[in-house]
């Protein structure tokens, strides 16, 4: 019923630290960094760091295997109770890398199945990887949104890599936006929790990002998550040739609220590492890297 689906989203969303403003104090979330490649490129991202969609960019992740990976998660499960969430959030787009990830979800579900699972993704392989993520009882799903039009997606992917061609300018941008509300409409029917990120680039999508608002809002999507764009040298990220600036705080609220007339803000996001370890805001992966787990058979 109705109900019975309003209570399990409730349960969903109060065990999320981002979904949940009041879960970030009390629960926990960890990243796995199994995945490297991408299959886009955004203009902001120069590839050597942390995927900027999800995960702070200037920081590289100690890429693991999935063994590793496994092996990494149990040890953070034995020493932070909190522990409630396990994301795949990079360093490139996870579902770009489908057999690492869902060789990681397959063992993280048995071998933590308490445990929530999520998957942060630019949504270009989402159509046809939503059938496994909800086999593996993937229940949130963060797709990054940066905008709705091809006029606009045009100016922020230098390229797309779809079905083993390559897409630039509005044609690749139209085929992301496509993918990205397919994905979005086949997670809906199976009662995942989406998330939507965008990056705000001022004098790129600033303007656009109500557009983007509204139109997540008639498709269902929990909650809108607008991130300022990291643009430092000293991040390794930065901007076409036109080298956009990052936006100030003031502008970040504006648009915010802007967008706050059609969905719900997420206004705490840490704008993790792609190995984040702990509480939002918190960082204890180093606590927990390769050397200082058990040692292993190689
Ligand atoms: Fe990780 Fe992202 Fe899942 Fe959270 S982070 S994959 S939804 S468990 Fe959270 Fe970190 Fe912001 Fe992401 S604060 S960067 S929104
Ligand atoms: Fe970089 Fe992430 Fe964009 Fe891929 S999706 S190009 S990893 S910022």
């Amino acid at each position: 019923s109705a109900t019975d689906f309003s209570m399990a989203q409730a349960e969903k969303v109060a065990h999320h630290p981002c979904y949940s403003p009041s879960a970030h104090h009390k629960y926990a979330r960890m990243h796995l960094a199994v995945a490297p490649a991408c299959n886009v490129q955004c203009h902001y991202c120069n590839r050597k760091y942390d995927c900027a969609n999800e995960s702070r960019p200037g920081v590289v992740s100690e890429l693991l295997n999935v063994e590793q990976a496994l092996q990494k998660a149990k040890a953070v499960a034995a020493a932070i109770p909190q522990l409630s969430v396990i994301g795949i959030a990079g360093p490139g787009d996870p579902l770009a890398n489908q057999t690492r990830t869902f060789d990681t979800l397959e063992g993280l579900r048995s071998a933590l199945p308490d445990v929530k699972l999520c998957v942060s993704t630019n949504g270009l392989a989402l159509p046809q990887s939503v059938d496994s993520l909800v086999e593996l009882g993937v229940d949130h799903v963060t797709i990054t949104m940066n905008a709705i039009d091809a006029h606009v997606s045009a100016g922020i992917y230098d390229w797309i890599y779809f079905d083993g061609v390559r897409y630039r300018g509005k044609e690749g941008a139209q085929i992301l936006i496509d993918q990205q509300i397919e994905g979005m409409r086949k997670l809906m029917e199976n009662g995942v929790l989406v998330k939507i990120n965008s990056v705000l680039i001022p004098g790129v999508n600033d303007l656009h990002l109500a557009e983007v608002s509204h139109a997540i809002r008639d498709m269902g999507a929990f909650l809108h998550n607008i991130m300022p764009l990291i643009s430092k040298p000293e991040h390794g990220t930065y901007y076409g040739l036109n080298g956009q600036r990052e936006p100030t705080a003031e502008e970040v609220t504006q648009v915010r609220e802007r967008s706050g007339a059609f969905m719900p803000q997420m206004a705490h996001c840490q704008q993790c590492r792609a190995d984040a370890v702990g509480m939002l805001g918190e960082d204890r992966s180093q606590e927990f890297n390769l050397s200082a787990l058990p040692a292993q058979q190689q």
